[in-house]
């Protein structure tokens, strides 16, 4: 029988891949899609399928002047490139940076790419805005997102006119014309007016309400001249109390109010900075226009800032029609540009398209520029679409600039990244129910500045379509002591739909780690997706890639699997890792490829078939024999221990196509005796103790592959009783050229025992049971010189084998022992007897050490003399 040690291959997960950063993404051959860096051609790439065809998609925003390109490659000819230019849209609006996001349909076939910087026009002014694209085969349709509209603006808008006596009744009527042809230039807006003549008094001429029931231009003929004094300050109250601040008579609540006061002359009444404070805090636009004023000090204080654009000074009441026109822009303009005025852009910076995701077939795209850039999410589908925001969202957070969707148990999520959220960012997680999308949770940031939340990453790691982890990348972390910058976050998504954080990995340098993240097919074959985290700013720009293996419990390991580095390949990639996309095998042989963008290339990386390997050792006999050993004739002789077969065989993890694996992995395995001890009691060469590891290469194969090695022992082995422990170990020393790799989490190890042939009846404890038995073979003993008596001694081992037996004989100082002789043995029975230093009244004698057999007798005589008794002393 033989005794047999199994390794088996072990699935579980082993805790750190060793020292070598190569596991199964090959790096040696990679297919390289070059194209201009200064197109920045590789900033975003998708793989994509279309009839069955594998491609990828990359994107050059900057190309073509900054409009931007999009090329499609299929894995045999040429691309196809499509500019900005083609779309018709184009001889109207100035398209920029087409391809700065991208998503594609769950199913592959359909892709959007957006160009999130158009340049738009609200009433003369200019925002940022954005057109996106569908692609489905060589079909594209353009559409711009909505949400980016104009803003109407409510505004209610009081002349303030002077009726003082300074003027004439010419003057006055002039004064007049000029109000009614501003109205009548602006007549189908969202404007509403008032008037109001100040004198000494103060009269409403004609109110809001007035306006809006198109009473105005009547009362506005009708008024009469007032001709008393320039009351300003107490018209400038009048107006607060009873047109602003009056519903009654029409003010719209919210509306950006905007008084226009005509005067030629000072106030006549004192400064009030009571009332010109409370217009400074309602936020209301005041334009002076000062008619045949020499100084214009006194009324300037009444007018908003910037005083320069918003006073204006004319020689007389003709004056007024040269700056009709100019007036009738400012105040139309007003209606679109309260954003410009007072600081609040609703849409029209929202930036539809800054980031992209498909939910099933609906396409949701971050608005960043939204609301005053608190952001926020565009959902389209069929036509139809939905602005998502965040009620508690603050200005400048940027929520939309990442995004990315889930779904949990069938309810859809969607997550976004708010960057800037009170300058340490913010991730939000939408949920819909009941049709509505609502907040689930928020996450928090911890270090200002480190835009957490600017990239977003779901992972199924199970495959089942339920999603299990979000990854969020704060890839401006920084930490001053130990020179990292980056970080990725990892937080489980539970059935409650709750987010909870398992774990966080950073950096080892600098080099914004986390900007790009990317949940991958399974590359290892364990069942468990993979994850790709970029940092393109490592090593000098050239950047990095680092695979992470895919956990079940943590979203992914601990310590990165692989590290790509930009650097390593022929010509050296730049900011290699701004782009990654790796769920599909692009190529026929069942292993997914990873595409990663860099500045002006874009390469495919393929991965290997990964195997386990099966690892046997058999020895033969199944106990060493401990017949032959024999501590006490001191031979230096050398014993056979055992035979050794190790075999070996390979087990594929992935699942690449069977025709094409033809693996061949070379290993390098090594078998050590007693390692852990400090002197071993076994080598593998006979001629050399020293050789207690034996090193060894081979090709293993799907095949079972065996070796045989002969283990010898020295004719003295001393501990018999513990087992000799042999240890196995491989590796694979270069899986970087490697057509296949062995997979990390295959047991590379294994130590098994070999006994020594042992007699014991219970639980492998020997009791021995001696007996011995004395006889005097001298009849009589005469005490004299040179005398001497002789004495027989059997020993008996009726129990189990002993170790290190000894027999010791008492005897009285005066005898001495002489020798022995073995008269009759039922085996070969070796012994070895000394005097014991010092002691005069015994004698041991080793008893065939180190084992004394069960079942033994030996019989021996003593011969034992006398000593003198004057030698005594
Ligand atoms: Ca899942
Ligand atoms: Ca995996
Ligand atoms: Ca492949």
């Amino acid at each position: 029988m033989r005794g047999i040690c199994l390794i088996c291959c072990i699935w579980a997960a082993v805790a750190v891949f060793p020292g070598s950063l190569a596991f199964n993404i090959g790096t040696t051959n990679p297919k390289v899609f070059s194209g201009e860096k200064n197109d920045f051609f590789g900033y975003k790439v998708l793989q994509m399928k279309s009839a069955e065809k594998m491609g990828i998609i990359i994107t050059a925003p900057l190309s073509l002047n900054g409009s931007g390109k999009i090329c499609k490659y299929s894995h045999e000819g040429k691309p196809s490139c499509q500019t900005s230019e083609e779309f018709p849209e184009s001889n109207t609006t100035v398209i920029k940076h087409l391809g700065l996001s991208i998503a594609a349909k769950p199913t592959g076939s359909e892709f959007t790419v957006c160009s999130p910087s158009v340049v738009h026009e609200c009433y003369g002014n200019s925002y940022l805005n954005s057109w996106c694209f569908s692609m489905k085969d060589n079909l594209s349709s353009i559409f711009k997102p909505g949400f980016q509209e104009c803003t109407k603006n409510k505004v209610d808008l009081v002349f303030l006119f002077d009726g003082s006596r300074s003027m004439t009744e010419k003057d006055f009527e002039k004064n007049k014309d000029f109000i009614e042809s501003i109205m009548k230039s602006l007549p189908n807006t969202t404007i509403k007016f008032a008037a109001v003549q100040f004198s000494t008094t103060f009269r409403t001429v004609f109110d809001f309400n007035d306006h809006a029931a198109g009473r105005a231009m009547e009362k506005l003929k009708k008024e009469k001249h007032m001709a008393a004094l320039t009351n300003t300050y107490g018209a400038l109250q009048f107006i607060l109390t009873n047109l602003f601040e009056n519903k009654s008579a029409g003010a719209t609540p919210n509306a950006t109010q905007v008084l226009v006061l005509i005067t030629d002359g000072d106030p006549s009444d004192p400064y009030k900075n009571a009332s010109l404070k409370t217009y400074e805090e309602k936020n209301i636009i005041r334009f002076v226009i000062g008619v045949k004023i020499d100084s214009m000090e006194k009324i300037k204080p009444i007018a908003s800032e910037p005083k320069d654009k918003n006073v204006f000074k004319i020689e007389d009441y003709q004056g007024l029609d040269g700056i009709l026109k100019n007036f009738q822009n400012k105040i139309f303009n007003m209606e679109g540009s309260k954003a410009a005025l007072a600081g609040d852009l609703t849409n029209e910076m929202s930036q539809s398209g800054f980031s992209a995701a498909y939910y099933r077939d609906t396409l949701v795209l971050g608005s960043v520029g939204s609301n005053s850039w608190r952001g926020s999410l565009e959902e389209r589908h069929h036509q139809h679409e939905k602005q998502i925001s965040d009620p508690d969202m603050e200005m400048d957070s940027y929520m939309g600039f990442s995004l990315s969707t889930g779904e949990r148990n069938g309810v859809p999520l969607y997550f976004s990244g708010a960057p800037r959220f009170q300058h340490t960012g913010q991730v939000v997680v939408f949920n819909r129910t009941g049709g509505q999308w609502m907040v689930q949770q928020r996450l928090e940031g911890s270090e200002v500045g480190s835009y957490f939340g600017a990239e977003l990453c779901t992972v199924d790691i199970d495959l089942d379509d339920s999603t299990d982890f979000l990854l969020v990348g704060a890839p401006m972390f920084y930490q001053p002591l130990q020179k990292t910058e980056g970080k990725v976050y990892v937080y489980s998504l539970s059935d409650q739909l709750q987010l909870e954080m398992k774990l966080n990995v950073t950096a080892p340098s600098m080099g914004r780690f986390g900007s790009t993240l990317s949940s991958l097919a399974d590359l290892n074959g364990d069942g468990l997706r993979d994850v790709a985290v970029g940092a393109p700013l490592e090593d000098d720009n050239h950047g990095a890639v680092y695979i992470y293996l895919g956990d079940r419990k943590s979203g992914i390991r601990h310590t990165f699997n692989q590290r790509i580095s930009g650097k390593s390949f022929e010509p050296a990639m730049k900011l290699f890792g701004l782009a990654i996309d790796g769920h599909r095998d692009l190529g026929n042989d069942g292993l997914p490829d990873i595409v990663v963008g860099s500045q002006g290339a874009a390469v495919v990386l393929s991965s290997k078939p990964v195997y386990n390997v099966a690892a046997s050792v058999s020895f033969h006999p199944e106990m060493i024999s401990i017949e032959k050993i024999d501590c006490v004739s001191n031979a230096h002789e050398v014993l056979p221990m055992v035979n050794l077969t190790t075999c070996f065989e390979l087990k594929e993890a992935t699942k690449s196509v069977a025709e094409k694996a033809n693996p061949a992995i070379r290993i390098l395995y090594m078998l050590s005796i007693d390692l852990m001890r400090q002197t071993h009691r076994g080598f593998f060469n006979p001629t050399d103790k020293k050789t207690k590891s034996l090193h060894m290469h081979c090709n293993l194969t799907t095949q079972m592959t065996c070796f045989n090695h002969s283990a010898y022992m020295p004719k003295c082995v001393k501990d018999t009783l513990s087992p000799i422990s042999v240890k196995l170990s491989f590796s694979q020393p270069d899986n970087d050229n490697a057509s296949a790799v062995l997979n990390v989490d295959s047991k590379k190890d294994s130590i098994f025992e070999i006994p020594f042939e042992k007699q014991c009846k219970k639980n492998d404890t020997c009791i021995a049971e001696l007996e011995v038995d004395f006889n005097f073979m001298t009849p009589t003993l005469l005490v004299s010189d040179q005398s001497y008596f002789n004495v027989s001694i059997v020993l008996v081992n009726k129990g189990d084998d002993s170790y290190n037996t000894s027999l010791t004989v008492l005897h009285s100082p005066g005898l001495s022992f002489s020798s022995m002789n073995v008269t009759k043995a039922t085996r070969q029975t070796l012994y070895e007897c000394y005097d014991l230093k010092e002691v005069r009244d015994r004698t041991q004698c080793g008893i065939s050490r180190p084992v004394y057999r069960s079942g033994s007798k030996v019989s021996s005589n003593r011969h034992v003399d006398t000593i003198p008794k004057t030698s005594q002393n």
